[in-house]
């Protein structure tokens, strides 16, 4: 559908090379129609006088340096203009629903350093907007088009705690600004993905999914995990132009495997991959924004020894239970309890633990042995916005439950992971047998065996559906089918 428009080689259409996925600039202008839309419906403010005005994302230096972080623009600003260059705002008029782009006056010599220097009409064109200008005229033009009201976007991030970069723009102080009514709505509006948002998830999905199981045909005993690292990397931009990954890869082997959010600065992805190992990859790709988010645990030798298989399949059950349920109008704490009550009695027949499983969820047994949610919201940021809004369930404070990035009920269109874990985490497990509450449940000389062992954690990408659920994700997922894909290794 997307018609494309080259002008002076810029396109109407986001794309990278001629086999990636197009992305017509209309996904961003029907997010703006959605906003737009629900603002009118929501907010008690007069349309007449009244604009939303976003600022887009800065380029940041790196330290003192003329060298900058390489550039992701700003989610809330990539969802309703798509524009790729820093430094940009965006206005909607509420009365008619205009779309404005503001982009920086370049110097002269930007043409030497960085390219030609494209006009107004350019970016008009490119980013299929109704006017552009520059960002040193938006209080001239706003005060033309008779502004009087600007809604600007305030609000904290439920997942990290930190504010959104609120726009400022000089002049501003001549118009009434109201920072309350946006951040609410505009999460509404990116919690559910439209049929243009979807299929980009999809491509970004299938492409990550493609890259892990290539990475599962590099690994065997000896690999580095850097080398995984480098591989999935190579592959997303190399095969899907996926520029970023969404998130720093998570490459465990071994004990690694037991560490959530290993492969940070100080503990780089720099093991070597161990015979007897279970590899933990955790890695997903960004298209035009749009992350991924999936997980593979797998043998590092492609062959699953007894206890492996054990762990393994209370995870991949604890998975199943939710895929059958999880359904609009289902709590998705609810589906966090069916994944823990499924594991933990999978770990029960397996001889790890003895007792009732709910008494297990009584006293937290869930959450030292997966001390994670089962998933979160995933859309143009990995762990997406909306997850705790006004008028949903507030977080729950129960154990595992209070770990959760969103309680809330699901609907069609939301796209979340479905991500349960079991890890043997030292000092969780330390604690836990210190709690005669938590380690009459334990059998101490089988737990012995799994220490240092590492985790396990199987993480899908789903949309959910009017009936249930879509698996977006499309890896080896049962013991046959992850020893079968390895067994296929050219090496
Ligand atoms: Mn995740």
């Amino acid at each position: 559908m997307a018609e494309v428009t080259h002008m002076n080689g810029l396109e109407s259409c986001f794309q990278r090379g001629n086999n990636s996925l197009k992305v017509p600039m209309s996904l961003f202008r029907n997010n703006c129609g959605r906003l737009i839309a629900r603002v009118k419906e929501n907010a008690n403010v007069s349309t007449a006088g009244s604009f939303i005005v976003l600022q887009g994302g800065v380029e940041i230096p790196f330290n003192d340096t003329d060298i900058c972080w390489p550039f992701r623009q700003e989610s809330f600003f990539q969802w309703c203009f798509g524009v790729e260059e820093p430094g940009c705002y965006g206005a909607l008029d509420l009365a008619n629903g205009t779309s404005i782009l503001f982009v920086p006056r370049l110097p002269a010599e930007y043409a030497i350093w960085e390219g030609k220097l494209h006009s107004l009409e350019d970016f008009r064109k490119r980013y299929g907007v109704d006017e552009t200008y520059y960002t040193d005229e938006i209080a001239k033009i706003l005060k033309l088009k008779q502004a009087t009201l600007l809604l600007t976007l305030s609000g904290q991030n439920s997942d990290s705690g930190l504010q959104t970069k609120e726009a400022v723009f000089d002049g501003i102080n001549q118009f009434k600004v109201d920072n309350k009514i946006l951040y609410s709505e505009i999460c509404e509006c990116r919690v559910i993905k439209s049929l243009q948002e979807i299929e980009v998830l999809e491509y970004v999905i299938k492409i990550s999914s493609d890259a892990h199981k290539s990475v599962m045909h590099t690994v065997k005993p000896g690999v580095a995990e850097f080398q995984a690292e480098a591989a999935f990397m190579h592959y997303v931009y190399s095969v899907g132009g996926c520029r970023h990954v969404s998130y720093t890869c998570i490459c465990g082997s071994g004990h690694n495997a037991s560490i959530l959010h290993y492969g940070h600065a100080g503990a780089p992805n720099n093991k070597v991959i161990n015979d007897g190992d279970m590899c933990l990859f955790d890695m997903g790709g960004n298209y035009c924004g749009y992350a991924a988010d999936i997980t593979c645990t797998f043998p590092a030798n492609g062959k699953f020894t007894e206890d492996q298989k054990m762990i393994y399949n209370a995870v991949l059950a604890a998975r199943d239970a939710v895929m059958n349920a999880a359904k609009p109008n289902v709590a998705w704490t609810d589906m966090h309890l069916i994944a823990n009550k499924t594991m933990l009695a999978s770990l029960k027949s397996g001889g790890l633990l003895v007792g009732d499983v709910d008494e297990m969820i009584k006293v937290g047994l869930n959450e030292i042995f997966q001390p994670h949610g089962l998933g979160h919201f995933m859309g143009l940021d990995v762990h997406d916005v909306g997850g705790y809004l006004p008028g949903h369930p507030e977080r729950p404070s129960a154990p595992g439950l209070r770990k959760l990035r969103t309680g809330r009920i699901l609907q069609a269109g939301m796209v979340l992971t479905i991500e349960p874990g079991c890890y043997f985490i030292d000092c969780l497990l330390d604690a836990a047998m210190k709690n005669p509450d938590q380690s009459k449940f334990i059998v101490a000389d089988e737990l012995k065996r799994f220490r240092g062992w590492g985790g396990v954690r199987i993480e899908d990408d789903v949309l959910i559906t009017e009936t249930g659920v879509k698996n977006l994700t499309d890896v080896p997922r049962t013991v046959e089918e992850i020893e079968k894909w390895m067994a296929a290794r050219k090496n």
